[in-house]
């Protein structure tokens, strides 16, 4: 068998993606996602221009071989367009590899570990009492697993917040939107938005909260150690992690449990997170973290120091990118939680997918392969719009991070 095409396409049903499509001489194709938001482009034309040349003519069975080929012969390792390119072309051989067999991917990859699929979902509300109701909306539809972020007193924008009370969008068409953040505020307001969610719904469902980077280390093991009495599922990325020691810090103080891992590419970026067991969830994907080959590697690594998974489901993250993850999250013994956002509707005409969704929980389904297809024609008919996640600043101006 042989490659014979690799094509990237390029489409934005609601918002962008960028998928590789791979097409052996037997007339089978795969699928990978590459999408990189805000920087779309630069992982099309890496794939574009760099890798599918490279693929033409070989046999796309050898995936571990075009893995390091790709990994080893690029000079440059790492980086998320790197990964993002590799993890495309590693989700689409599998693809191939498994609709070849005959079988879902997940029975390649071991087969099922669980019956379904653990997935939270997003609550959200411009004050308080629009996320306590928003809350009680997910518990309803049966989720088993919610994430809250919620507008602070005083603060006129916040990460996962949008203006209008609308679906929660983080790329904008046009430059990047100006935020405003203080970490003072926040502090002070958070713990009651926690404190609120239990006492008027309890203990019965899994309650997650993203930081998103902006706090430094003791303030995280401050908010940490203040929000024990709500045990949270999670509390995810409370620092940035390119120090990796820093969480050390945040560990001494308090055993609220902590997910990081949505902008890792590689094995290196948690080695010593999971090594030190300073983490409890790895929130790594296919599409940012080397495909599914990759990935195991790191979910496998993670499961000798008791870290579980919880991947990063954004809806930046295309339907072929959650349908790979499904199978991985079925198969995996170390799985924790997946997320799942939904997308817009354009976007999952334009991606048929095999994949279940039933009150909160998610199971890849039978089809072969990972379950993912593309319809192109459609694809065409929503061309691409660049767009951008926006930034943060201090009160005086001071960039920081968003
Ligand atoms: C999450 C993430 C996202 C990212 C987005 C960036 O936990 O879902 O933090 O909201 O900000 O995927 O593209
Ligand atoms: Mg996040």
């Amino acid at each position: 068998m042989k490659i014979v095409r690799a094509d990237v396409i390029v489409t934005c049903p609601g918002r962008n993606f960028v998928t590789l499509k791979i097409v052996t001489d037997d007339g089978v194709h795969g699928l990978g996602d590459a999408t990189l938001n805000g920087r779309e482009l630069a992982v099309a034309a890496y794939l574009k221009d760099h890798v599918c040349p490279l693929l033409i003519g070989r046999d796309p069975h050898r995936i571990e071989d075009i893995w390091q080929y790709l990994y080893k012969g690029a000079y440059w390792r790492r980086g998320p367009v790197t990964m993002s390119a590799i993890a495309a072309v590693d989700t689409a051989l599998w693809d191939i590899k498994a609709k070849v067999a005959g079988l879902p991917l997940y029975q390649l990859l071991g087969g099922a570990s669980r019956e379904t699929v653990m997935v939270y979902s997003h609550a959200t509300g411009r004050d308080l009492a629009e996320a306590l109701d928003v809350y009680g909306q997910h518990v309803d539809l049966g989720y088993k697993a919610v994430r809250i972020q919620c507008g602070v007193p005083g603060m006129r924008s916040t990460y996962g917040v949008s203006k209008d009370g609308e679906a929660y969008e983080p790329a904008k068409a046009g430059l990047p939107e100006e935020q405003y953040w203080s970490t003072e505020k926040y502090l002070d307001f958070v713990p009651r938005l926690f404190e609120g969610v239990r006492a008027r719904y309890g203990f019965d469902t899994h309650l997650l909260h993203d930081c998103h980077h902006r706090l430094t280390p003791i303030e995280a093991a401050r908010l940490g150690k203040a929000i024990e009495p709500y045990r949270l599922y999670w509390m995810e990325d409370p620092t940035p992690a390119e120090n990796q020691q820093s969480f050390e810090l945040i560990r001494r103080h308090t055993v609220t449990p902590l997910a990081v891992g949505e902008v890792f590419n590689s094995i290196f970026d948690c080695k010593q997170l999971i090594e030190a067991q300073l983490i409890d969830y790895i929130r790594a994907t296919v599409v940012h973290a080397g495909g599914i080959t990759h990935l195991r590697r790191i979910f496998d690594f993670a499961a000798l120091h008791n870290v579980r998974s919880g991947s990063h489901g954004a809806s930046d993250l295309s339907p072929v990118c959650m349908g790979a993850a499904l199978h991985l999250d079925l198969a995996i013994p170390n799985f924790g939680v997946q997320e799942f956002m939904g997308y817009p509707a354009e976007a999952l005409e334009v991606f048929p997918h095999a994949w279940r969704f039933d009150r909160g929980t998610m199971h890849p389904g039978e089809a072969p392969g990972h379950g993912v297809d593309i319809d192109e024609k459609l694809a065409a008919r929503f061309p691409y719009r660049p767009a951008y996640l926006p930034v943060a600043r201090l009160d005086d101006g001071t960039l920081c991070n968003w």
